[in-house]
């Protein structure tokens, strides 16, 4: 699937604004046929954003089930005897949506693209109707897995990952038009060789025949470096200008569909990044050098919006990302929205790309111990349909964000349970998966401390270890003493398996403000000091590939008795503004003393 864009042969018309919304209490919805006509009692709704926020009303935000969007658009006058479709970039959780009368897309997976070509149900200078069901219900079967009980006040969600769960139409919706025959996808891979560089694409087409592919390369400054014709093939860039952390530097490889009267059928423009990833013994390599991540797991999480993708927020957590010295990120704990993988290509910043697997772990209830009272894996809970819908996801990560080169490592999942022979029978064949779809990039998952050190089965086939650990935090709390013997210890035995070992979490929640002279938990001082620990013991130890600190900002959560208004382990509040961690963490990365 090609993102929508506005190209010589493509136009793109965006869906968002306010919408008419509703919720769909009694769950009538479907069988009432609401598609049907104009949606009635509706309030209206901002398109991209999470619904739950928006409404100052409890039933709102505590929603479970069915959720009604509709909107009108006009077809442009021009798009007459154009193919038309409809692109959602995401839905959180499951959606469907009808244009006029007629269903045109379902969609599981609440993090990924889908659409539907509807040029049979709308006409140019007319107006059409598009109706979307948004649900947002959790089961055993979805990614992040969640379940419904029933308790004597009614149905409640519960999930097990800690991050609330906001849904809705999170990130822009598209209509637009291509000619009737048109690329369905462009693949690159690229690949250094001396000062040059190679670019190896694949591109597919829907076509009646007879038409033909040609590439242009052309660099930033829009000069032309190499072309080729045929669906598929490997362009050379001399003296190529390498992608590379803190340098995105990117080339425009346009991809032309032309038929044999050399009549432009479909152009289409795919940004490359010729850099290499390779893993070497205990070294993660970017360009064949060492690499060391410094960053943070972050979420897509805003006050009022929830989830709703937005640029203003997008490009300043950029900005402090640069001014804190980081230069990479995690999305944790599910796949962002495109325009951050591309804005992140373009700043030279790294990323670990991650599936919404999350919160498959019974031993922990997002991230914090105590048994959740089932069982992971059984045919009742997580089975191999889940696993289904696991690799589902993986495909749909892996074929969106396959060509950018920010993205240097995938994710499968974050802190499954991984210490049981089911655990090890359900992630083999999704780490197979993974590098079959895409063998030019490691691939992980994120481990967790009930699997520590000589207890995990799953690591084993990761080709980097992701450990999250919080030794001062939920472990040794209050004594950074204890927690550093201890953490060295279990270090030293995964660096003796000789991979590269990044720490994806580390950190301790800190409430913005709060201060003791002698440190204590949830005081910035002591934040600080968690954090200089961990650094000493990093530091210590060859394997240790990377540090990405728990979290970016402050985030929203399920209600629970250790999180204080969400969960304050940011080194950013919410709103963004720095604890005292930040100018810790910027003197550590920015090697710069001075820095205030
Ligand atoms: C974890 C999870 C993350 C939580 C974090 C915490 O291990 O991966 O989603 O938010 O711990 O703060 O407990």
């Amino acid at each position: 699937m090609l993102r929508p864009q506005d190209t010589a042969t493509r136009e793109r018309k965006p869906l968002t604004g306010l919408w008419r919304f509703r919720l769909d209490r009694a769950g009538e919805g479907r069988s009432a046929e609401w598609f049907k006509g104009p949606l009635a009692n509706a309030q209206e709704m901002a398109v991209p954003a999470s619904f739950n926020d928006l409404a100052a009303d409890p039933a709102v935000r505590d929603h479970v089930g069915d959720v009604w969007y509709q909107t009108t658009v006009w077809v442009p006058r021009g798009w007459d005897g154009q193919r038309v479709v409809l692109h959602f970039e995401s839905a959180t959780h499951q959606a469907t949506a009808w244009v006029g009368e007629t269903e045109v897309v379902s969609h599981e997976g609440g993090y990924t693209p889908f659409e539907a070509e509807v040029t049979e149900h709308v006409q140019a200078a007319a107006e059409a109707r598009i109706t979307v069901v948004v649900n947002n219900t959790l089961s055993w079967q979805s990614i992040p897995p969640g379940v419904v009980e029933d308790t004597p006040d009614g149905k409640r969600q519960r999930y097990f990952h800690d991050f609330f769960n906001y849904a809705g139409i999170h990130r822009p919706v598209w209509l637009y038009a291509t000619g009737r025959a048109h690329l369905t996808d462009v693949t690159v891979v690229t690949g250094l060789d001396g000062a040059n560089g190679t670019i190896e694409y694949r591109t597919e087409a829907s076509s009646e025949g007879g038409a033909e592919v040609r590439v242009v390369l052309r660099d930033a400054g829009g000069v032309e470096v190499a072309s080729g014709t045929g669906a598929s093939g490997t362009l050379t860039v001399e003296n190529v200008h390498k992608w590379a952390p803190g340098d995105g530097y990117l080339y425009d490889l346009e991809a032309q569909l032309v038929d044999d009267t050399g009549e432009l059928l479909d152009s289409y423009h795919q940004s490359v990044g010729v850099r290499t990833v390779a893993v070497d013994g205990i070294r993660f390599l970017i360009n064949g050098e060492p690499f060391y991540f410094t960053g943070f797991g972050k979420h897509e999480d805003l006050t009022v919006i929830g989830k709703g993708h937005n640029d203003a927020f997008m490009a300043h957590d950029f900005e402090l990302l640069k001014w804190i010295g980081a230069n990479s990120f995690r999305t944790s704990h599910y796949p962002y929205a495109e325009a951050v993988l591309d804005y992140a290509d373009r700043q030279g910043i790294v990323v670990i790309d991650e599936t919404a697997a999350v919160g498959m772990n019974m031993g922990l209830g997002g991230g914090i111990f105590g048994r959740q009272g089932y069982t992971t894996f059984s045919p009742e809970t997580i089975n191999d349909h889940t696993r289904d819908v696991h690799a589902q996801a993986i495909r749909e990560l892996v074929a969106r964000d396959k060509n950018h080169p920010s993205v240097v490592l995938w994710s499968i999942a974050n802190e499954p349970e991984s210490d049981t022979e089911s655990a090890e029978r359900y992630f083999k064949p999704l780490f197979d998966l993974t590098r079959q779809l895409d063998p030019t990039r490691p691939v992980g998952f994120v481990n967790e401390v009930l699997a520590s050190y000589g207890k995990c089965r799953v690591s084993q086939f990761g080709d980097v270890l992701m450990l999250n650990r919080y030794y001062g935090w939920y472990l040794h709390t209050g004594d950074l003493e204890a927690a550093e013997l201890a953490w060295e210890q279990e270090l030293k035995g995964w660096a003796s398996e000789g991979k590269p070992i990044i720490i994806t979490e580390y950190g301790a929640d800190t409430y913005p403000g709060l201060h003791a002279l002698i440190a204590q938990p949830w005081s910035e001082e002591y934040q600080v000091e968690l954090l200089d620990m961990n650094h000493r013991v990093f530091d210590r130890i060859d394997a240790v590939a990377g540090e990405h600190v728990w979290a970016f900002a402050d985030f929203a959560t399920a209600s629970g008795i250790v999180r204080v208004g969400g969960n304050k382990k940011g080194v950013f509040t919410r709103d963004r503004q720095p604890k005292s961690a930040a100018h810790a963490l910027r003197r550590r990365w920015r090697g710069d003393d001075t820095a205030q």
